[in-house]
């Protein structure tokens, strides 16, 4: 018989405890703009997520595009800058945030998955009033800090099969209000709203590392703070762990920080026993 074969069956039997234990889990896929790749990468990840639908997760995908906001921008020759890794966002700015991540992105993540199989539905923070935001900063314009968290339409999606792709632009307390939300922001408040059993946040790099650079598999909220604290957690992994904190304060059970951009990422973590990147638990 084809070896192939039998490495398949043999991989497919191992998958059993976790197929097992994730049945029915909440898992929150968080799909950063720098983790999407061409085409076949976008396929790949759709791929991931159908078949975790397919042996019963609900898994929920909120997606950044930071990159393609920049491209978009650049063309309309509008500026664009970063404080405290958020964007500085104007009244044209949070028009084009809309479009790019409500329009463009989110569809081309839904198209991805409905092309493999899958029953994707995109929606924003306004859909629902799922995201309520507040300014997050002064300095930062229309940028949200959520506020009121409305998901009952996210356990209606999956509650019927479908599989919920959620942009980062929410709505504010005051009737027109239109805010960007940081995509990280976003799926810690989602995940800790559902009280998801995991948070995965899907990135560029492999996880955080240590000292030495070395992966750092497990780690507990406390270990986070201290790295945090001692400046070995620098840069954009701030932004990142912070987010992971308090998601698993708010009810998460584990934060997973991973490679995207690694084949099958996802399924890697939740249905192998070395798992990837980093798991950061309470
Ligand atoms: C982000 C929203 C998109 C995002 C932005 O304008 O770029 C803020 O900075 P990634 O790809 O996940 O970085 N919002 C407030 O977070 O995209």
């Amino acid at each position: 018989m084809n070896r192939d074969w039998i490495a398949t069956a043999r991989t497919l039997s191992e998958a059993l405890p976790y197929l097992q234990r994730f049945t029915g889990a909440i898992v929150v896929v968080k799909f950063g703009g720098n983790a999407m790749g061409d085409d076949e990468a976008m396929a790949d990840f759709a791929r991931d997520i159908v078949l975790m639908r397919q042996v019963g997760v609900n898994p929920v995908v909120v997606h950044g595009g930071g990159p393609m906001i920049n491209s978009m921008l650049d063309k309309l020759g509008i500026q664009s800058k970063f404080v405290r890794g958020k964007r500085v966002t104007d009244k044209a700015t949070v028009e084009v945030v809309e479009m790019v991540l409500a329009g463009l992105v989110n569809k081309r993540i839904v198209q991805a998955i409905n092309d493999e199989g899958g029953r994707a539905v995109g929606i924003c923070g306004k859909d629902d009033d799922l995201m309520v935001c507040e300014a997050d900063d002064p300095e930062l314009g229309f940028v949200g800090k959520p506020v009121e968290m409305n998901v009952q339409v996210i356990r209606d999606l999956y509650n019927a099969g479908i599989i919920p792709v959620i942009a980062p632009v929410g709505t504010g307390v005051n009737d027109n209000e239109t805010f960007n939300v940081n995509g990280d922001t976003a799926a810690g408040a989602i995940a800790g709203a559902l009280q998801a059993d995991r948070l995965l946040l899907l990135t560029d790099v492999p996880g955080v590392k240590n000292k030495d650079g070395e992966v750092l598999t497990e780690m507990t909220s406390e270990q986070v703070r201290a790295l945090i604290a001692d400046g070995t957690i620098a840069g954009g992994m701030i932004p990142k762990t912070e987010t992971a904190l308090d998601a698993i304060e708010k009810g998460v059970r584990g934060v997973v920080i991973l490679d995207g951009r690694a084949p099958n990422a996802a399924l890697l973590e939740l249905y192998t026993e070395h798992g990837a990147g980093s798991l950061i638990r309470g």
